[in-house]
C-alpha cells in the first residue's frame, strides 16, 4: 500500500538549472539547459519543492541571500552546495565525465580509471549529504539524479536520514561485461542498493543493472514481476524499474500554437524557402552522433543531387562542457565539417548547413520545432532523448517526420510512428532522409499522430506518480 506523503520534494542534481555569470560585482543568472533540467522543472514547479545542486560558482560571490535574490522567479526554492575548484576538476570533470559518462555509454576507450577522481567523487557525494541533511525534515522526499551521485543515499544513511530515498539515472547502464571494468563497480552497486528505490530509463537498464548485481553479489534475492524487479539484500528491500522520463506535453503543444512561435516559424521558412527543411538539436557531446549525422547529410546531397536547394540542414548545438579540451576539440571538428560540406554544396543564394551554437530561448526552439519537417535525431547512445518528445508535442499540424536513433532511450516508445536508423549506418541514414523527404502527407500525418499520442499519453507527470508509486508513496 502507497504512503501518502505530505512532505516537500527535494530534488538533488549535480547542477542548480541555471547558468551564472559573474564579472566583479555583477551577477547574472539564467535558465539553465539540458534534458535533466527540462524534465524536472515542471516537477518542482507545480508542487511544493526544493532543488539542491552546484551552483556553479568557483569565487565564493553567490551568497545564500544574492540566490535567493536573483532566483526569486523561478517558483521553487534553491539551496546551493559550494564545490571547490579542485573539486570541479576530479569529481566532476574526472570522476563524472572522464569515467562515469563514457563508460555508462559503452566508451570504454575513452573511460580513464584513476583513484584521486575516485576519493573525491566520494568526498563530493557525502558533501551533498550533508547539505541535504540540513534542509530535509523527515516527511520530505529526497530524490537523488545521475550518475553524479550514486553514493549520495549510502552517505544520507551513515548520517541517520530516515526518509524514503530514490535515485533515478538519466544516462543509459551498462551491459555487465563493460561495467564489470570499473574498480570500483562493487561500491557503486552497493550504494545503488541503498535508496528504497532506483529507477532506469529502459527496461534494457534495468536487466543490466540486475545481471551486475547477479555476478557481484551473489546473496541478493532478486524476484522480477512484470511491472518491476525487487531486490532483498543485506536485510533491505529496493525496488527498481523502468520509468522512461518525458517532458510537459501540454507546455510544448501550447506553446506552438502562440502567436509569437507562429510568427518565429514563419519567419524561419521564409528565411529559407525551400520545401523541407531538416532539424538537429543536441547538447554538444560525442555520444549526439553529430559528425555523422552531418556525413549523412552530405551523402545525401551526393546521391540525390536534385535536392541541393531544396533540402537545408538546420543543426542546433547548445554548448555543454566548454571547459573540458575534449569538447572544445569536438566543436572545432563539427565546424570544420560544416565549414567543408558547405564548401562543397553552397551555391547563389543557397546554403545546405545552417549552424547555430547557443541557448536558444524555449520559444525559439519551439519554433524551429514547429516549422521543420524533418527531425533527424541520431545519437550513438542515449539515456531517453528529450529533444525527439519535444518534436513530436510541439508538431502541431502533424507533418513533421521524426527520424530517430534506435540507441536512443525513446526508441521503444517512438519505434510506431518514427523512422528508426542506425546512426552508424550512414548511406542507411542518407536513404531515410530521402524516404522521410518524399513521404506522402497522409503517411506523415499518421505517424505523427501516433508519436504524439504516444507522448500525450506518457507525459514527466506520469513519470513522477509512476516513480513515486514504485517508491511506495503517493502525492498528499
Ligand atoms: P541530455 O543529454 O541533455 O540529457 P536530451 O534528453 O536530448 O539530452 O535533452 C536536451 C535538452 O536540451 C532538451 O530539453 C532540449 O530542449 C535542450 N536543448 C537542446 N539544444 C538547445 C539549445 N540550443 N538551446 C536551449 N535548449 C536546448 C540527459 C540524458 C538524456 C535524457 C535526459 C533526461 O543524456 O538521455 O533524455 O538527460 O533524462
Amino acid at each position: 500500500m502507497a504512503e501518502i506523503f505530505y512532505g516537500k520534494f527535494i530534488i538533488v542534481s549535480n547542477r542548480l538549472p541555471f547558468e551564472c555569470e559573474i564579472h566583479d560585482e555583477d551577477i547574472s543568472i539564467k535558465p539553465g539547459s539540458g534534458g535533466l533540467i527540462t524534465a524536472l522543472t515542471p516537477i518542482l514547479k507545480k508542487h511544493e519543492g526544493v532543488w539542491i545542486g552546484w551552483d556553479g560558482d568557483l569565487n565564493g560571490k553567490l551568497s545564500a541571500d544574492i540566490l535567493e535574490r536573483e532566483t526569486a522567479s523561478f517558483d521553487y526554492t534553491m539551496k546551493s552546495v559550494s564545490l571547490t575548484a579542485q573539486e570541479v576538476t576530479n569529481y566532476y570533470d574526472g570522476f563524472c565525465n572522464g569515467t562515469l559518462w563514457p563508460l555508462f555509454h559503452d566508451y570504454l576507450g575513452r573511460a580513464q580509471f584513476h583513484r584521486s577522481t575516485w576519493r573525491i567523487y566520494q568526498d563530493v557525494n557525502l558533501k551533498f549529504a550533508q547539505n541535504i541533511i540540513k534542509y530535509a525534515k523527515k516527511e520530505d522526499f529526497i530524490w537523488i539524479q545521475d550518475y553524479h551521485l550514486t553514493l549520495v543515499g549510502k552517505h544520507l544513511r551513515e548520517l541517520g536520514a530516515g526518509q524514503k530515498l530514490a535515485f533515478f539515472l538519466h544516462i543509459p547502464f551498462p551491459p555487465w561485461d563493460i561495467f564489470m571494468r570499473l574498480p570500483w563497480r562493487k561500491e557503486i552497486i552497493e550504494g545503488l542498493l541503498l535508496y528504497d528505490s532506483v529507477g532506469f530509463q529502459t527496461a534494457k537498464d534495468c536487466r543490466n543493472f540486475v545481471q551486475c548485481i547477479r555476478r557481484l553479489l551473489p546473496e541478493a534475492k532478486i524476484t522480477i514481476t512484470k511491472k518491476r524487479i525487487a531486490i532483498g539484500y543485506s536485510g533491505r528491500q529496493i525496488t527498481v524499474g523502468a520509468f522512461p522520463i518525458s517532458i510537459d506535453f501540454e507546455e510544448f503543444n501550447a506553446i506552438s500554437q502562440t502567436e509569437e512561435v507562429e510568427k518565429e516559424a514563419w519567419f524561419i521558412h521564409e528565411n529559407l524557402p525551400e520545401k523541407k527543411i531538416i532539424l538537429g538539436v543536441d547538447r554538444l557531446d560525442y555520444t549526439k552522433g553529430i559528425p555523422r549525422r552531418l556525413r549523412a547529410f552530405e551523402t545525401l546531397l551526393e546521391k540525390y543531387p536534385e535536392l541541393r536547394e531544396k533540402a537545408p540542414l538546420v543543426q542546433i548545438v547548445v554548448p555543454s562542457r566548454t571547459t573540458v579540451p575534449e569538447y572544445q576539440k569536438m566543436k572545432q571538428n563539427i565546424e570544420e565539417t560544416v565549414g567543408r560540406i558547405n564548401g562543397r554544396f553552397t551555391v547563389k543564394g543557397w546554403v545546405p548547413i545552417h549552424y547555430i551554437y547557443r541557448s536558444l530561448s524555449r520559444m525559439e526552439l519551439v519554433a524551429y520545432y514547429r516549422t521543420c519537417e524533418i527531425a533527424l535525431i541520431t545519437p550513438l547512445k542515449d539515456g531517453m532523448n528529450l529533444v525527439a518528445k519535444e518534436y513530436c508535442a510541439s508538431c502541431v499540424a502533424e507533418k513533421g517526420v521524426l527520424i530517430l536513433s534506435e540507441f536512443a532511450g525513446a526508441a521503444f516508445q517512438l519505434r510506431k510512428g518514427a523512422i528508426l536508423v542506425n546512426p552508424y549506418n550512414i548511406e542507411h541514414v542518407a536513404e531515410e532522409l530521402y524516404r522521410a523527404i518524399q513521404m506522402p502527407l497522409p503517411e506523415r500525418r499518421s505517424r505523427m499522430r501516433s508519436l504524439r499520442n504516444a507522448v500525450r499519453r506518457n507525459t514527466v507527470f506520469e513519470w513522477m506518480d509512476n516513480f513515486l508509486q514504485a517508491t511506495g508513496l503517493k502525492l498528499g
